[in-house]
């Protein structure tokens, strides 16, 4: 069984160091595009046995430690009450944004088991088909990620909605954040039961945030939730996208990983981190239309500079473009068996 990424995980000693890509899964790969050339996304979402394969194509095709539960942050929000659709062109579209105290209200508070059977039929169906290949990762949108697009009814540049309910309706806000915290600690507690065996939760947009906001408005719900879903005995990885300004805070996670975009020089984040901090990251997901020695020689700075920490699972610094080519991922991931086998 290869294990390497959750010893690395731990922190413990590991042969190698290992390699999984944010969206690993998804529009760069051909076989993932035929497979929604037949299917909507969120039909593959629910469905077990597309998922799971979509699932299974980076795996068998990249050589990657690590599997990813093919889905969506916003999955849960459909069973709070929200309609959801993704459009070709503008993302995701929740409508009916939550922007006050009754919308927060209307919300509901999902059972994960029964609302979000799909989720653990997939997790189940991984678990058998991978039969101990690479360990499988869940995830979850972070909470003010997730009120990011209730608030906004999708993606957003300015976060203006965001930030005025914050700003000018506290109570509403901290009360949203409430809600999705419970529901992200049950649905990450619920997707460890069903066998996933770390989970990492995606905050986004938390580098939106001035390091005071992050700390008074997101902070304390990451902290609450990492608390309770460590109870499981799962790894729990937290990833903040634009993380360099709030990482001081970040240290106060209580997370086993902490992912690292590639705004900051590694080594730098590790600084910031402390020596103790077991870390994930950073290539920039551009690096890849570079040529391939250029990529090897990214590779083993990022390497070099993961020593540093007690572990360092390597990833890109956000998701894999949708334009990369394979080829240049399928180098990726052997530069850094190559490199980062341990002396
Ligand atoms: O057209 C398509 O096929 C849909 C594209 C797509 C895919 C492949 C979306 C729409 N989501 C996904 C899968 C997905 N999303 C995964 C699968 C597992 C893997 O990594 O391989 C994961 C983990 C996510 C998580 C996700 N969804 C995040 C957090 C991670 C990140 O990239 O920052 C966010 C923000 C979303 C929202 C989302 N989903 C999809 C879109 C277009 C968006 C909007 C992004 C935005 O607001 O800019």
């Amino acid at each position: 069984m290869n294990d390497t990424f959750l010893k690395a995980c731990r922190g413990e000693a590991v042969d190698y160091t290992p390699v999984w890509l944010m969206r690993q899964a998804g529009r760069y790969l051909p076989e993932y595009q035929a497979m929604r050339s037949q299917v909507d996304f969120l039909t593959l979402c629910k469905n077990p046995k597309l998922a799971a394969e979509v699932t299974l194509q980076p795996v068998d095709i990249l050589g990657v430690d690590a599997a990813i539960l093919f889905s969506d942050i916003l999955i849960p929000l459909e069973v709070m009450g929200m309609r959801l659709e993704f459009s070709e062109k503008e993302g995701p579209v929740l409508s009916d944004p939550v922007r006050n105290k009754a919308g927060v209200e209307r919300l509901e508070i999902p059972d994960p088991e029964e609302d979000l059977p799909f989720i653990f039929d997939t997790i189940k169906l991984l678990r058998k088909e991978l039969a101990n290949r690479v360990p499988l990762i869940g995830f979850s949108g972070a909470p003010f990620t997730l009120a990011t697009y209730l608030i906004e009814g999708g993606s957003s540049k300015s976060f203006v909605h965001t930030k005025r309910m914050m700003f000018q309706n506290s109570p509403a806000f901290h009360y949203l954040m409430e809600k999705l915290s419970t529901t992200v600690s049950s649905y990450l507690s619920a997707q460890i039961k069903a066998g996933a065996q770390a989970v990492q939760l995606f905050d986004t947009w938390a580098g939106v945030l001035t390091p005071f906001d992050y700390a008074k408005y997101a902070l304390p719900y990451v902290k609450r939730i990492i608390a309770e879903v460590k109870k499981e005995g799962a790894p729990v990885i937290y990833f903040a996208n634009d993380c360099a300004g709030i990482l001081k805070e970040i240290k106060k996670t209580g997370a086993d990983v902490t992912g690292i975009d590639w705004r900051i020089d590694l080594g730098d984040g590790i600084k910031k981190l402390g020596k103790k901090a077991v870390v994930q990251g950073n290539l920039d997901p551009c690096a890849l239309f570079l040529p391939h020695e250029q990529i090897e020689d990214r590779v083993k700075d990022i390497l070099w500079k993961g020593e540093s920490a007690r572990g360092h699972i390597f990833n890109l610094g956000h998701g894999v473009l949708p334009q990369t080519p394979v080829e240049n991922v399928i180098a990726l991931v052997e530069a850094v068996h190559t490199y980062g086998r341990k002396p």
